[in-house]
């Protein structure tokens, strides 16, 4: 497994994700931290994987791999490859980390590759598992897997039953997002076709795929109709290159035909844009619905299982939650006390001071205090 970190240097295709925006989704305190994102890829092999998220946020993943020929592009993958780079947009940080696995298909015990990506995904959650139990749960890398982009031939006549097979295995734990690879091999009554036969085999088949959140009402116009295309654009169609083309004195990223170049970022040829944005706009959402459903499910899971590897002695965060939140109540509950009496030694020295003639008022007041004193006690 590999994993490296680079700043994003992009010199042909300077461009603006929109993740900048995240900050208004959450607390400021990720502003400074920055976001960690996971993406993970898999598919039957050669659907184009590796080429898609190469390009998906405008960096190469793979530099060393990249060659000026278009045919001896990025190689099969063979294992798991985890690769991070750090990308700073208006001083926002997003650490992106994409699972590179390798397809499976022809050859290759496919059975054997599923349970090596099942067991990638539930050694995250493993790890956030054993490192929120530990002491130092303020500064854990989340490595969860975050959202998982599912690629689909597109000469199929929808989902094979090996995708069906997998996708149920994952969809229990992770965010499903389904993908139809290598769209410019169809024409657009084909791909309309596909992606209604691959919706209703979902449906059929009961795979929970990552459901895009629906927009609030008082969102406005334009953004509940970006919402409603995203949606409507579910499965994916992608193209994807490592290749940049010159077209009209443009630079762009696309596939050169005799009879013409698909353009990767060009909605008329494929929904790769709509893929990103979906994926920029929702990373908080999709981060969520890991925190709170799969790793939920997965953390009890494990809380069932008495030889888990999980000490006995140790809390669930759920627990050490509850726990934290009763100490902080009860140090409030003490400040308050500590205040009230402070406040009353306070009024006694006044008392004292004010003089002998006085003294009968100071008795009667003193006689008040203790009854503050009294209830003061009982409150304890
Ligand atoms: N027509 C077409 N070809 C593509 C597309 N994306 C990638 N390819 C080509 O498909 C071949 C396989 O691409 P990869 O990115 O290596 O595929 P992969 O899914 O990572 O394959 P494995 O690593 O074996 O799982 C390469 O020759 C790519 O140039 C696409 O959108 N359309
Ligand atoms: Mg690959």
């Amino acid at each position: 497994m590999e994993s490296e970190s680079r700043p994003f240097v992009n010199p042909d295709l300077p461009g603006y994700l929109g993740f900048a925006n995240l900050p208004n989704q959450v607390h400021r305190k990720f502003v400074k931290k920055g976001f960690e994102f996971t993406l993970m890829v898999v598919g039957e092999s050669g659907l184009g994987k590796s080429t898609l998220v190469n390009s998906l946020f405008l960096t190469d993943l793979y530099p060393d791999k990249i060659h000026p020929s278009a045919a001896e592009k990025i190689k099969k993958t063979v294992s798991i490859e985890a690769s991070t780079v750090e990308i700073v947009e208006r001083g926002v940080k997003l650490k992106l980390t994409v699972v590179d696995t390798p397809g499976f298909g022809d050859g290759i015990n496919s059975s054997d590759c599923f349970k090596s990506i099942i067991q990638y995904v539930d050694q995250q959650f493993d790890k956030f598992l054993k490192d929120e139990s530990g002491l130092n749960r303020r500064n854990i890398m989340d490595s969860r897997v975050h959202c998982c982009f599912y690629f689909i031939n597109p000469v199929g006549h929808g989902l094979r039953p090996l995708d069906i097979t997998f996708m149920k295995q994952l969809d229990k734990k992770i965010n499903i997002v389904p993908v139809i690879a290598k769209a410019d091999t169809l024409t657009k009554q084909e791909l309309l076709k596909l992606k209604k036969i691959i919706m209703s085999e979902i449906e059929k088949h009961k795979i929970q795929i990552y459901p895009i959140p629906e927009c609030d009402d008082d969102e406005d116009e334009d953004y509940k109709l970006q919402c409603q295309q995203l949606k409507e654009a579910v499965p994916f169609a992608v193209v994807g290159s490592n290749a940049i083309i010159e077209i009209r004195g443009k630079k762009v990223r696309g596939r050169l035909y005799p009879w013409g170049v698909v353009e990767v970022e060009n909605p008329e040829h494929s929904d790769f844009i709509k893929l990103r944005t979906m994926l920029v706009a929702h990373m908080q959402d999709l981060q969520e619905v890991t925190q709170e459903v799969h790793y939920e499910n997965y953390r009890l899971s494990r809380l069932d299982q008495p030889d888990s590897g999980t000490p006995d002695n140790v809390q669930s965060p759920t627990n050490k939650k509850k726990d934290d939140r009763v100490t902080e109540k009860q140090l409030r509950e003490k400040e308050m006390e500590l205040r009230r009496m402070q406040e009353m030694l306070n009024r006694m020295q006044a008392q004292l001071q004010a003089g002998s003639s006085q003294s009968l008022t100071n008795n009667n007041r003193s006689s008040n205090n203790n009854a503050n004193v009294a209830s003061f006690k009982q409150d304890m």
